[in-house]
């Protein structure tokens, strides 16, 4: 049987892997550890050359191993912080107004690429199978190819494929593109995605796509799909129950003093609009007097990327909005909105959205969103919460007994807060029913086997040049 070779910008820890609530670590690492193989990717250390070029740093676990390699500061602020999250994030969330494009940041992350690629030749096997992940690594295949690699090379995009009007503003679209065509399988997370894929390849690329999804362009022949990530549903229904009555949930509870709780939680980034929630949940306070000191919403959102210029934006743009809500909502015993700017561990993220009437998961444009899915599993069955989750997430595909809203009609998503608050136990039962139905018939190991199935069918003896 072929090894499996996992590549991503960052690495699992040996230790993230065994998380007893599944996760994607979890999900990746069980493919590796029923094949054997390598995960292969950064550290997410900022290291001298010396030492960047004397990787990748091997760990072993059981039948797995953990390689991973420094970046040196140059390499980190050129195809990290810059090319991937300062020009590829903006755009592919449809951000161009956020987006900057440097040529000297381009060559440093197809630079990067390359290195990666080198860095792993040594320990390729000839018949293994590769799964590349995310947008950090779109020319990884590209490179391999020009090592001489012949094996079956699969792609998997976590974050939205923009149509092709927005991505020409990149302006070497067409190398990316290029590139991607040369993986054998290239995943999306939705149909819309593949669709404005396939969209460039016959409008732009002057390309072929065929009723299977088979793609013929810049003289190489690959295959697309739509893997819908999900998560282990019942494992995370399990753990937001054992944890239910720990410490942090009494004391919440106490504190919120009967009041209804509308909980959120994101990483810190302008995709998940937070701004615009948090103005939807001041225009409920404002049109419904009813809610005042009734309702508070937590926001947990731990900051990211906190040395890119974007996201030091939104930080404080967030900062101000709840200081500024909260400036006129609150009471002496009253703050309506508790925005929280850390992370927590997980089987309390968990144990919190069981607490709560409403999940509000609103961004602007996402992949997927787990955080959605998570919610949903984590509800007590018996006395669920009411998911309102914006159409532009790729779970609105799959949650659509969810209060599916959007994110820009601030009236309208308020319209679905009062509607989530209101909701009787009957209908809030059998919406949760009909999504928990979705999240199992689609878990996190139905995306992982059935993208390697379709890698696997990939004729070993594609044309590779
Ligand atoms: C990308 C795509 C796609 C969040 N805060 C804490 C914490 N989290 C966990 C959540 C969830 C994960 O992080 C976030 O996943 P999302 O899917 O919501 O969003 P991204 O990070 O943007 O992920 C996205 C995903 O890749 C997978 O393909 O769905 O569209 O953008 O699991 O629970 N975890 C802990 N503490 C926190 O404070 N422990």
């Amino acid at each position: 049987m072929s090894r499996l070779i996992v590549v991503s910008n960052r690495v699992a820890t040996p230790t993230e892997t065994k998380g007893s609530a599944g996760g994607l670590a979890v999900g990746v690492f069980g493919a590796l550890k029923e094949k054997g193989g390598v995960w292969f990717g950064w550290s997410g250390d900022v290291v001298s050359e010396t030492v960047a070029n004397a990787g990748p740093t091997l760990e072993q676990d059981g039948n797995v191993t953990f390689a991973t390699v420094g970046l040196t500061r140059k390499d980190y602020d050129q195809y990290y912080r810059g090319f991937s999250n300062a020009t590829l994030w903006p755009v592919f969330h449809y951000r161009n107004d956020l987006a900057c494009y440097e040529r000297i940041e381009y060559a440093g992350y197809r630079r990067v690429n390359a290195w990666l690629a080198h860095r792993l030749m040594k320990l390729l096997k000839p018949d293994d199978d590769i799964w590349v992940h995310d947008y950090h690594l779109l020319p990884f295949a590209e490179a391999l190819r020009a090592e001489g690699v012949t094996n079956r090379i699969g792609f998997f995009l976590h974050i939205p494929f923009p149509a092709p009007q927005i991505l020409i503003n990149i302006p070497p679209h067409e190398e990316l593109v290029k590139s991607l065509c040369c993986y054998d399988l290239v995943g999306f997370q939705t149909t819309s995605d593949q669709t404005a894929f396939h969209d460039y390849i016959t409008r732009h690329a002057h390309g072929k796509v065929d009723q299977d999804n088979r793609v013929e362009a810049f003289g190489r022949t690959l295959r697309t799909g739509v893997y819908r990530i999900g998560i282990f549903p019942d494992e995370i229904a399990e753990q937001a129950k054992r944890y239910e009555s720990r410490q942090h949930v009494l004391e919440l509870k106490q504190s919120l003093e009967g009041r209804k709780l509308i909980m959120s939680v994101d990483r810190l980034d302008y995709s998940k609009g937070l701004v615009e929630r948090f103005r939807a949940f001041e225009h409920l306070l404002e049109r419904s007097p009813e809610w005042r000191g009734n309702v508070t919403l937590v926001q947990i959102a731990p900051p990211t990327r906190s040395d890119v210029v974007t996201y030091q934006q939104i930080r404080q743009e967030l900062e101000y909005e709840a200081g500024r809500i909260n400036g006129k909502y609150s009471g002496l015993d009253y703050t309506p909105i508790r925005y929280l700017n850390q992370r927590y561990d997980r089987w309390k993220l968990m144990s919190l959205f069981r607490e709560s009437q409403v999940g509000f998961v609103t961004p602007l444009h996402d992949g997927m969103n787990l955080v959605a899915k998570e919610y949903v599993a984590a509800q007590n069955p018996d006395d669920p919460g009411v998911l309102v989750l914006s159409t532009f997430a790729g779970a609105a595909a799959e949650l659509t007994a969810a209060l599916l809203v959007n994110p820009h009609d601030s009236a309208g998503v308020c319209e679905a807060l009062q509607r989530a608050l209101s909701m009787p136990l009957d209908e809030r039962r059998s919406r949760h029913e009909t999504n928990m139905d979705a999240l199992r018939r689609n878990d996190l190991g139905v995306w992982r086997d059935s993208f390697l199935h379709d890698l696997q069918a990939v004729p070993a003896s594609r044309s590779r040049t």
